[in-house]
């Protein structure tokens, strides 16, 4: 029996899109900034993304020191938040730096059929959770008129992590006019103060669907 006889399964159609978000070394156990759990998205991911024609991976893609690097700002300790001149800013460990085997995708990914990397994060000055906009809240990616210019109308939210890059990417979305669902069996949170809590009470505000893997039929 196919997937689709779940109740409520929702067969992703050719103006949907799945995000993929930063499901790289980096944010595995053993890379820099591991997100608890994080490996275990792989196998869900990678069954998943067969489900959708249209498929983006994003990638967190630091420049050398970046400014949302503690090392950046001596004195200062990973996970302390500071004020940058765009707004606040948690501090991390060094992570996904352009290039390092760090920033590669994790090795089990597999899903050649996705047709757009989008990398974020490279201005040094300049954080960027959200595959849309970067921290500063004005400087664009380019996804929107991406998806826009494919016909895409509705983005499907995964991976990395629950509360900061698939949030903001998810609440990004619906900035944009874009339908939006994270399916959270296939995404791991930091966690940081309560940040998965708020993370899911801000998008359910902005109204992103909360689904599991088994509702994509
Ligand atoms: C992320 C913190 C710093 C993420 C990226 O992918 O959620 N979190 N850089
Ligand atoms: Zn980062």
């Amino acid at each position: 029996m196919p997937a689709n006889h779940l109740a409520g399964a929702e067969p992703p159609g050719p103006d949907t899109a799945l995000i993929v978000v930063d499901v790289q070394v980096g944010f595995l156990p053993g890379g820099s900034l591991p997100v608890p759990r994080g490996d275990e998205v792989v196998p869900v991911i990678n069954a998943l993304a067969r489900r959708y024609a249209n498929v983006v991976l994003t990638q967190d893609w630091h420049a050398p020191e970046h400014l949302s690097f503690a090392s950046a700002h001596p004195g200062r300790a990973p996970f302390e938040t500071i004020d940058l001149p765009y707004g606040p800013q948690v501090l991390w460990p060094d992570h996904c730096v352009m290039g390092t085997a760090d920033a590669a995708f994790a090795p089990g990914l597999d899903i050649p059929h996705a047709q757009a990397i989008l990398r974020k994060g490279y201005r040094r000055e300049v954080d960027s959770y959200s595959a849309f906009l970067e921290a500063d809240r004005i400087t664009r990616t380019g996804l929107d008129g991406y998806l826009a210019s494919r016909g895409i109308r509705a983005v499907h939210v995964c991976g990395l992590a629950t509360d900061f890059c698939v949030a903001w990417t998810a609440l990004d979305a619906r900035r944009y006019g874009l339908a939006a669902a994270v399916i959270e069996d296939a995404c791991r949170g930091i966690d940081l103060g309560g940040s998965v809590a708020k993370a899911w009470a801000e998008m359910a505000a902005a109204g992103v669907r909360r689904i599991s893997a088994a509702q994509v039929g």
